[in-house]
């Protein structure tokens, strides 16, 4: 049995500074003493696999990572895990909880996913052990794991098991405070709507070259990487849903401005992610959000965006703006209104289904798209 002390400060000394997660009761005394740590940042994230693409955005940005969940939350994070990390080649320290672990009885809704983890983990070739319960181990068992992930480029999970952390009463835990509503703004022109093409066409003629910006998977990062290829741009060729939890690991670590763009469908998949995004509310983020009503990438099935209002909802969740556009002229609005909102601005732009046809895809490496991102985003 350890103190949360003993970890966060060890992992401390190590370099990992920024943590993420989801609770579980078996993680109280750890994930309290992360929240309270004034040394490290810690994103309340709404759900596992968003904490994944939170940490991995916070990695590109120059940080060492931890990851903090209940095994239950490992089937939320396997999409992310073995679609983003995997091919990205990007490592995260996971502590992973182990309700229904070894011998201990358990509720019945953690009966099987108890008996499979150490399994789930090893399909998803996530090397693992059990979490350090000696003082005299941690320092070695963190050292040991980040110079894995180092040779490896992929996560590391401990499995902490019921009772591993004493409870040392930890410290104050505070949220981020409450937001106020941000500005709803429409500036949309009517007529033929523009391409998702066209739309990032002018967005790239619209923003400053310091700008890095990550598009989702699908024929978005295909129609980014094809209209110009740069180091700044990061095509989450997986992960669904995911693009707008990197986006804001990215943008809470780095100064410059940071654009995620995003389809209805991602978007959807995650909505749970713009209350995060809202709460931690870094200004240098704008999130696009290319509405064409659609899964267009896999087909053109109706998504159900044609009832959201997503510039609404992100302002209920405290983004500073959220902007509803259409044309060309109202996307160039919309942009130029984004800087100084004073929080996140969601901008919803409304595009046509449709893409080029013969359209290709990266031919650059997910693992070198990922390296010289980060080396782009490095001061
Ligand atoms: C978790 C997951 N589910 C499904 C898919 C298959 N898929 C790839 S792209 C895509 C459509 C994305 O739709 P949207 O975000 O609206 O973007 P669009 O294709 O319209 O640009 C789907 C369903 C996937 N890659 N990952």
């Amino acid at each position: 049995m350890i103190s949360a002390g003993d970890f966060l400060d060890a992992g401390h000394a190590a370099g990992v500074d920024f943590f993420t997660g989801v609770p579980c009761s078996f993680l109280t005394p750890l994930i309290n003493g992360a929240i309270a740590d004034t040394r490290l940042a810690y994103v309340a994230a709404a759900s596992e696999g968003e904490a994944v693409a939170i940490a991995s955005g916070a990695w590109l940005a120059g940080h060492k990572t931890a990851v903090i969940c209940q095994n239950s939350g490992l089937g939320n994070a396997v999409n992310p895990i073995t679609s983003l990390n995997y091919p990205f080649r990007i490592p995260t320290l996971m502590v992973v909880t182990w309700r229904a672990g070894l011998g201990l009885k358990d509720e019945p809704q953690h009966e099987l996913m108890g008996r499979i983890t150490p399994g789930l983990l090893d399909l998803m070739e996530v090397p693992h052990r059990p979490f350090p319960t000696s003082a005299a181990d941690v320092a070695l068992a963190i050292e040991e794991a980040l110079l894995k992930m180092d040779k490896t480029g992929r996560p590391f999970a401990f499995i902490m098991q019921k009772g591993d952390v004493t409870n040392d009463g930890g410290g104050d835990m505070s949220a981020p405070p409450a937001r106020a509503r941000g500005q709803i703004t429409d500036v949309c022109e009517g007529g033929e709507l523009p391409s998702r093409y066209a739309a990032m066409e002018t967005l790239l003629g619209g923003i400053s070259d310091d700008t890095a910006i990550i598009a989702t998977t699908g024929k978005c990062g295909r129609e980014l990487f094809t209209i110009n290829d740069r180091p700044q741009h990061l095509y989450q060729v997986g992960s669904m849903g995911c693009a707008a939890a990197m986006g804001l690991g990215v943008a809470l670590n780095v100064e410059r401005p940071v654009v995620v763009l995003d389809g209805d469908g991602a978007a959807l998949m995650k909505l749970g992610s713009l209350a995060t995004i809202g709460a931690y509310a870094p200004d240098n983020l704008v999130h696009v959000v290319l509405d064409n009503g659609t899964y267009d990438s896999t087909g053109g099935q109706p998504t159900v965006s044609a009832s959201v209002d997503f510039a609404g909802v992100a302002a209920d969740c405290g983004y500073g703006a959220g902007i509803r556009c259409d044309g060309r002229g109202g996307f160039i609005k919309a942009l130029a209104q984004a800087k100084g909102s004073g929080g996140p601005t969601l901008i919803h732009m409304r595009v046509r289904p449709g893409s080029m046809s013969g359209l290709g895809r990266p031919t650059i490496s997910p693992a070198d798209v990922a390296l010289r991102f980060k080396e782009f985003l490095s001061p």
